[in-house]
C-alpha cells in the first residue's frame, strides 16, 4: 500500500456535561483526527490526546506537530506500508504513543477498508456485543452524583466507575453502594491523586466490595503500587502507568496490578493493544478496554477490541450521548446495556461529512 495523502483534522465537541476527574476539568473535547488515502482506501484514525497533559505527558497540539515533522513522513515516504509495520517504521521516535497510535489506527483502516475486513476481524473479537460502563465525574454535591449515576443505571450501564480524588473518596462510595445495593459492579478511578502514604485511607474502600480500585499513585511509581497491594483488599487496576506490552509485563510480574486497563491510545495503537491483552490473558490477569472520550471512530474500535476473549469486565466503552448531543460518525446506541461491534469494512463507521464539517477548528494535508 501507498499512503499518497495524509490530513491532519482538528475538531471540537462540545461534552453533554463538564467532565471532572483529579487532573482537571472537560468542557469540550478537541481532538485530532488522522486521514490517510491510499489508491484503493481512505482510512480514518483518532489521536486520543487531550488538550494539556494533564493525563499524560501527550498533548494534542504537541501531537501534530510529532506527526507532521516526524511520523507521518516515515511512514508515508516508503512504497510498501502495511498497518504492521507502521510501528516499526516510528520505533527510533521515543514516546509519543498516542500520535503513533492514530497514525497505525489510520493506516490500519485503509488497509483492512481495502481487503474488506473488520477490526473485529482483524483484532480477534469474540463477541458481537461488548458490556458497558461508565465513567462518572467528581461532582460537586453527593445529591448531583446520586442523579447523576440514577440516570446511567436506568439507561442500562452494567458498571459503574466513580472518579476520586483526595476528599472525593470513601463519602461518595459509600453514598452510592448505600442507594443501589451491593449488586451494582463499582469501581474508582484516582488518576494518580494519592501518595503510598495514603494506603490505610485508601482501604477505607475495601468493605465497599469494589471490582477495582484504579491508577491510585503516580504513572512512574510501580512498586510503590506493589507495595499498596499488600495493604488493599481492592484489587490495583492500572491505566497511566501501563505504557506497552513490556510495562504490562513488569507490573505483572511486580504484582503492581490485579487487572489491567488497556487504552490503545496510551499504549501506541490497536496491535499493541491486542499484544497486552494476550499477555495478561496468558497470566490469568483480567483486563477491560479503556475510553478517552473518543468520538464515534475511536469508539467503533474500542468496541471491537473490548470483543476480544480476555476483555472479562465491562469497559468504558459509552454510547455516543453519554459525551456529545451530536457525534461525527451515527451514533453508537446502548442496548440493554451493551454496544455492538462493528461488522462493516474497516472501522465499521465514517464521518458523516456534514456533521464533521460543522466541528472541524483546522485541517491540513500533507502530500507524497
Ligand atoms: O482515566 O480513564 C481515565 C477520560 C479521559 C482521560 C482519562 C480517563 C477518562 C475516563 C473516561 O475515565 C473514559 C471514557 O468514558 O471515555
Ligand atoms: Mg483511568
Amino acid at each position: 500500500m501507498k499512503v499518497t495523502d495524509v490530513e491532519l483534522r482538528r475538531i471540537e465537541l462540545p461534552l453533554v456535561a463538564p467532565f471532572r476527574t483529579s487532573f482537571g476539568t472537560e468542557t469540550t473535547r478537541d481532538a485530532l483526527l488522522v486521514r490517510v488515502l491510499t489508491a484503493d482506501a481512505e482510512g480514518w484514525g483518532e489521536c486520543v490526546a487531550m488538550e494539556s497533559p494533564l493525563y499524560s505527558s501527550e498533548y494534542v497540539d504537541a501531537c501534530a506537530d510529532v506527526l507532521r515533522r516526524f511520523l507521518v513522513p516515515a511512514v508515508a515516504s516508503s512504497d510498501r506500508v502495511t498497518a504492521a509495520g507502521v510501528a516499526p517504521a516510528l520505533a527510533p521516535f521515543r514516546g509519543h504513543r498516542m500520535a503513533k497510535a492514530a497514525l497505525e489506527m489510520a493506516v490500519l483502516d485503509a488497509e483492512l477498508r481495502a481487503q474488506d475486513r473488520s477490526f473485529g476481524d482483524a483484532l480477534g473479537a469474540v463477541h458481537e456485543r461488548v458490556p458497558c460502563g461508565v465513567s462518572v465525574g467528581i461532582m460537586d454535591s453527593l445529591d448531583e452524583l446520586l442523579d447523576a449515576v440514577t440516570g446511567y443505571v436506568e439507561a442500562g450501564y452494567q458498571r459503574i466507575k466513580l472518579k476520586i480524588e483526595p476528599g472525593w473518596d470513601v463519602e461518595p462510595v459509600a453514598a452510592v453502594r448505600d442507594r443501589f445495593g451491593d449488586d451494582l459492579m463499582l469501581q474508582v478511578d484516582a488518576n494518580a491523586a494519592y501518595r503510598l502514604s495514603d494506603a490505610r485511607h485508601l482501604a477505607r474502600l475495601d468493605p465497599y466490595d469494589l471490582l477495582l480500585i484504579e491508577q491510585p499513585l503516580d504513572e512512574e511509581e510501580m512498586l510503590a503500587h506493589a507495595d499498596l497491594a499488600r495493604h488493599l483488599r481492592t484489587p490495583i487496576c492500572l491505566d497511566e502507568s501501563i505504557t506497552s506490552a513490556r510495562a504490562a509485563a513488569d507490573a505483572i510480574r511486580l504484582g503492581a496490578c490485579q487487572i489491567v486497563n488497556i487504552k490503545p491510545g496510551r499504549v501506541g495503537g490497536y496491535l499493541e493493544a491486542r499484544r497486552i491483552h494476550d499477555l495478561c490473558q496468558a497470566h490469568g490477569i483480567p483486563v477491560w478496554c479503556g475510553g478517552m472520550l473518543e468520538t464515534g471512530l475511536g469508539r467503533a474500535a474500542n468496541v471491537a477490541l473490548a470483543a476480544l476473549p480476555g476483555f472479562t469486565l465491562p469497559g468504558d466503552t459509552s454510547a455516543s450521548d453519554r459525551y456529545f448531543s451530536m457525534d461525527i460518525t451515527e451514533p453508537f446506541v446502548l442496548e440493554d446495556g451493551y454496544l455492538t461491534v462493528p461488522r462493516s469494512p474497516g472501522l465499521g463507521v465514517t464521518p458523516v461529512p456534514d456533521r464533521l464539517d460543522a466541528v472541524t477548528t483546522a485541517s491540513e494535508w500533507l502530500s507524497w
